[in-house]
């Protein structure tokens, strides 16, 4: 029964992607010193013909064990280009981040996509950035090297998301071509409550600048923790204090 019910969801996804089901919603990143938007998260939301809204914490994991994060990938992609352009008719001219899986790390077409997303909608790569965890990148330092090395001569940014939870050594930051750190939001999540949390965020943030790396702080939700992360060197920001996902025409 467990079996028929994951297959069913996993056949209504895979017509969800086929159909244009899925939305991308737009989260801004915000330039403390500036008060601007820097540059947004796409963030993929499913809504059924029926009205119901799933989790991409349910159908993320379930195209990661299936084939279809592959056609999720390239919706993902081709999405976020046509997210730019309609941006750019609204004279904001923003880089786009992307969040890419572990298993489309590993799959060569995941370049070529890209590469021709980029060139269908004639935009350059610095209008997008990828996101990728710190389990990404233990997998195959090899094979991901490579790939980080071709995206960022497109004018990509790499960003290492969710920073500081992932079973990794810090080899990797020294060995990989990254352009930025994106504090996990369980360490933003009690400041200014827990001390730990607060040392720790301070000790990312320091640690970044050492390495010349841009950080941004996940998770943002409070005034308090903008004031903290802002007298701790750190003015990039993302959360709900300043704005939840939203639909790309909001963020004009
Ligand atoms: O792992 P990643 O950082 O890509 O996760 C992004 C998710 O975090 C999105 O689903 C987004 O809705 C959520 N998110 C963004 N900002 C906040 C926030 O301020 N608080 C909480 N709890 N979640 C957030
Ligand atoms: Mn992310």
């Amino acid at each position: 029964k467990q079996h028929f019910a994951i297959n069913e969801l996993e056949n209504q996804l895979r017509k969800a992607i086929d159909e244009n089901q899925l939305k991308l919603f737009l989260q801004p990143i915000v330039d403390l010193t500036t008060g601007k938007i820097v540059k947004c998260e796409a963030l993929a939301r499913w809504i059924t013909p029926e009205g119901k809204f799933i989790s991409p914490e349910v159908f993320i994991p379930l195209a990661e064990k299936s084939e279809l994060i592959f056609p999720f990938g390239e919706w993902l992609i081709n999405e976020a280009c046509n997210a730019i352009d309609a941006l750019k008719g609204a004279n904001l001219d923003i880089r786009l981040a992307i969040n890419i899986s572990g298993r489309q790390v590993s799959d060569l077409a995941l370049l070529n996509q890209i590469k021709n997303a980029l060139e269908d909608h004639q935009l350059p790569g610095s209008n997008l950035s990828i996101e990728l965890t710190e389990s990404v990148l233990v997998e195959s330092l090899d094979v991901v090297s490579v790939l980080l090395n071709e995206l960022r001569g497109m004018g990509i940014t790499v960003s290492i998301d969710d920073f500081g939870t992932g079973f990794s050594s810090l080899v990797y930051l020294k060995k990989l071509p990254i352009d930025e750190l994106k504090i996990d939001r369980s360490f933003v999540k009690d400041i200014p409550e827990d001390d730990n949390d607060m040392e720790i965020t301070a000790a990312i943030i320091a640690m970044a600048q050492k390495l010349k790396l841009d950080v941004v702080a996940e998770g943002v939700e409070t005034i308090e923790q903008v004031e903290f992360l802002q007298n701790n060197n750190c003015f990039i920001v993302q959360g709900y204090y300043f704005s939840k996902p939203v639909a790309e025409d909001d963020i004009p």
